[in-house]
């Protein structure tokens, strides 16, 4: 007989969902009532589950396992019905926004810290997912917050753990789990979007893909996906075995956590595309030989080409793109006559956006792009999506790249982020800017003139909600633009994050080093916002 315990609790301070859920490190969700404190506000925040079917999996990281199974036997005691699991408890972000709509799910709760490191000494995440398969809204995330701040008491059966290794199902008192493949739904999905007989063609061709899964999540989905059913050579897929600490890297595939993948695309005898998501599996990254495509670049190079895959051969309705990404994309909606929408940072905000068919296709800096086929980003799918435009256009990634730059121009792009920086610091820095703002039009900095300068507000066009201080951002005249954020997924200190970027027209210039081409607005910004002063470095952790 199962018995449903109720435990008397007491509200943990900073159970606040930051831009992607709350991450935390391990230690501190192992901590007493610590996930069951937010599982249990979750499940209050959004009405009770009683006779829900609720999606559960992770990204495989430390702590995934025993996770789910405290949240399953706090899931049969507060009513829910269904459990849907990742078989072993995986399950990508992607991929659980997939099931969440094809099961017409209550919601999901994904656990995952997404590129931050896993391990014993590192970090842990958990997310809620609403029932069109996207991150929930501020909406749910704030009263989750108030939820957490208020809680007493949380619901758990008396039962013991459930078997996760096989495609199964069970029962927890009234409750179903049932386990299932992680990957088929989703290739399912992708089967659907792209033409898999021209990607074929393309690998039996010679074409030549270096994957790295980074040891992370998407491991079993590409080797499915591109080795099993398109045909790729076995070994495409590299570091394919999700490890509890990603192997003791970070999981997030910029130039200095894919160090490798570069070295290997910009060396000799580099294969045709390098790729690399992160992970919970919802970034990716794209190189040629000898070519890194700025994700902001990637983002308007799909925009662009899209109708070229089956999926959205009818064109797209709308882009959409977080404010800090480049403004590469607007350039390409301009030219087709399409909308291009501006949202704050993280992927709650195209929810709505993709829900009404306003925007088909949508993206980040952060090396995230995804459309309406789920409600996340999705980095398989953006690799997909390049295959199958690589496989129609039969040209090199360089050559597609150099051929947009000639048609639109180049928006030069880069992110430096300062991590771990104390607090107080970047705190000081934000008020300063921030402080300053209204004077800062007319003032000249390295030659550019600052035309405009504020904080940015997001008033959402569907729900007419609104979100303000989503990041400072410094328009100069030349159309170039610094914009200043604090992270939102760091689990220590703060993380200031420097957006760049400047639009260049004369092809002569194509060429130039990212880093160079935007020198002046690199020094610039440090005049802006006295960086190096505030915050103690006179270097960028990492340039993406
Ligand atoms: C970062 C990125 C943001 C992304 C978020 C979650 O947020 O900048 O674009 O949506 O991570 O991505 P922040 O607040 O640290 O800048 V993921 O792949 O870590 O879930
Ligand atoms: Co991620």
């Amino acid at each position: 007989m199962t018995r449903i315990l109720k435990i008397e609790t007491t509200p943990i301070q900073g159970q606040k969902p930051g831009t992607s859920g709350l991450r935390k490190k391990v230690k501190t969700f192992k901590e007493p009532h610590y996930l069951e404190n937010f599982v249990q506000s979750i499940f209050n925040a959004v009405g009770g589950m009683e006779g829900a079917t609720l999606i559960l999996g992770g990204d495989g990281r430390y702590y995934n396992r025993e996770a789910i199974q405290i949240i399953l036997r706090m899931a049969a005691a507060n009513g829910v019905d269904r459990v849907v699991v990742g078989q072993g408890g995986l399950l990508s972000t992607p991929a659980a926004s997939c099931l969440i709509r094809k099961r017409k799910a209550k919601g999901g709760i994904i656990l995952s810290a997404s590129h931050n490191p896993g391990g014993p000494e590192e970090d842990f995440g958990i997310k809620y997912n609403s029932d069109n398969g996207g991150p929930a809204p501020e909406t749910i995330t704030n009263a989750i917050y108030a939820e957490s701040q208020n809680i007493r008491e949380y619901r758990v059966t008396d039962t013991a753990d459930i078997e996760l290794s096989e495609i199964a199902e069970f029962t927890i008192g009234a409750m179903t789990v049932e386990i299932v493949d992680p990957v088929k739904d989703y290739r399912k999905l992708m089967k659907t979007l792209f033409n898999f007989k021209k990607i074929k063609k393309l690998f039996k061709n010679g074409f030549r893909l270096r994957f790295d899964a980074m040891h992370a999540i998407t491991g079993p989905y590409a080797q499915d996906i591109l080795e099993r059913k398109l045909g790729a050579p076995k070994g495409t897929v590299i570091n394919a075995t999700p490890l509890e600490d990603f192997g003791g890297h970070h999981p997030d595939p910029n130039p200095v956590h894919a160090r490798d993948l570069f070295d290997v695309m910009f060396g000799p005898d580099a294969p045709d595309m390098g790729a690399a998501s992160d992970g919970d599996g919802d970034r990716n990254i794209v190189l040629g030989r000898g070519i890194y495509v700025a994700p902001s670049d990637s983002l308007a190079v799909l925009a662009a080409n899209a109708h070229l895959a089956p999926g959205y051969e009818n064109g797209l309705a709308g882009v959409a793109r977080s404010m800090p990404t480049s403004c590469a994309v607007d350039r390409v909606a301009a030219e087709v006559g399409m909308p291009c929408f501006e949202t704050p940072t993280g992927w709650k905000f195209f929810g709505n956006l993709l829900d009404a068919g306003k925007a088909t296709l949508c993206g980040e800096e952060s090396a995230g792009t995804g459309s309406d086929h789920v409600r996340e980003k999705d980095g398989l799918w953006a690799v997909l999506l390049w295959l199958n435009i690589l496989a129609e256009r039969q040209e090199s990634i360089q050559e597609i790249m150099k051929a947009h730059w000639r048609t639109y121009g180049r928006n030069f792009y880069s992110r430096h982020d300062y991590e771990a920086v104390d607090s107080t610091a970047a705190g000081n820095l934000m008020a300063t800017l921030e402080a300053k703002l209204s004077s800062l039009p007319g003032q000249c900095f390295e030659g550019e003139t600052i035309k405009s300068a504020d904080n940015f507000a997001y008033n959402d066009p569907i729900d007419g909600s609104s979100s303000t201080a989503q990041g400072i951002r410094i328009l100069f005249e030349s159309d170039a633009r610094v914009v200043f954020r604090l992270s939102g997924t760091g689990t220590e200190g703060a993380t200031l994050r420097v957006y760049l970027e400047r639009y260049v027209s004369d092809p002569v210039e194509f060429d130039t080093e990212t880093q160079v081409a935007l020198e002046r607005i690199i020094t610039a910004a440090d005049q802006i916002a006295g960086i190096r002063s505030h915050t103690g470095r006179s270097e960028p952790d990492v340039i993406s």
